[in-house]
């Protein structure tokens, strides 16, 4: 959790094969590729849910192999295309920040839950654009990721007010737009997203308001949502200190929601249903 969010996740799995690449003192070529699959191997069992680190580290591992020659240039080849790779990340956000900030009309109401650092993209690319709005922050429970978008956006200028996961139904008709993140997008047409997002998607569906998820299409997967494990993690983070050692705390922080219960997704390609 000292890196939060599928992107920064996936770009951070980069930047450690890039470091497995510069220190390796492999003299063979077989020796290097086993040391990178490893490492790529460990890097993408850090995480279950979040799709784009094992595609990012898969993508980077089939070009490695690709390489011709000798250890020193295929490490040279290597760490010019992880350059690539981040540069075509960023140029992808962008697309997506000014695909995204369309949806937002001036005087809005735009709700958002958890972190994603491709939504804030699209929130301050609207700003930037000189349209006025509210931003609605979910607290994101159990780790409060909500305080860390409502930090950034208020920090911006944006105007920025925090709720906490129950009151999402109570706002909800004050609300014109609702815009989420994504770990993965599913081949069963499923968002896999930060716990709760399911819960809204309906809320706003309910109370017919646009429900739009921002992700790039490295974190689209030919697997289906069963096949991807949702991470379940520590009970600290919900008693967060308090003992009851006869109760099963279930932290799953991860959650499937069929795209047919929301309006679509804002990609670097445009917004696709
Ligand atoms: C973060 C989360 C985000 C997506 C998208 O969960 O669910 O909505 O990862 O983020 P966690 P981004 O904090 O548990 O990692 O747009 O930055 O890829």
């Amino acid at each position: 959790m000292r890196i939060q969010g599928a992107i920064r996740i996936a770009l951070a799995a980069v930047a450690g094969l890039e470091s497995v690449i510069k220190n390796s003192k492999a003299k063979t070529r077989k020796e290097f590729l086993g040391e990178i699959e490893s490492a790529g191997k460990f890097l993408i069992g850090t995480r279950p849910t979040a799709v784009a680190l094992p595609n990012a580290v898969g993508q980077y591992l089939k070009i490695i192999k690709e390489l011709k020659g000798e250890v020193p240039e295929i490490k040279k080849i290597a760490l010019a295309f992880g350059k690539i790779f981040i540069e075509q990340n960023r140029n992808a956000i962008k697309k997506i920040a000014e695909n995204g900030e369309t949806l937002i009309k001036n005087n809005d109401t735009v709700l958002i839950h958890c972190h994603s650092s491709t939504l804030i993209e699209i929130l301050k690319e609207a700003k930037r654009r000189g349209k006025k709005f509210k931003v609605i922050c979910t607290e994101t429970r159990p780790w409060h990721q909500g305080f860390i978008s409502a930090k950034e956006l208020s920090d911006f200028g944006i105007k920025t007010e925090l709720i906490v996961d129950s009151a999402v139904m109570q706002v909800m008709p004050n609300v014109d737009l609702v815009l989420t993140g994504a770990d993965a997008i599913t081949s069963d047409k499923k968002l896999i997203n930060k716990i709760g997002t399911s819960q809204i998607a309906l809320i706003a569906k309910k109370c017919k308001v646009p429900f739009y998820a921002a992700s790039q299409k490295l974190k689209f997967t030919e697997k289906k949502s069963g096949q991807i494990k949702l991470e379940e993690r520590g009970a600290d983070e919900i008693l967060e200190g308090i003992k009851m050692p006869r109760v099963k705390i279930r932290n799953v922080v991860f959650d499937i929601t069929p795209l047919e219960e929301i309006s679509g997704i804002i990609t670097e390609f445009g917004i696709e249903k």
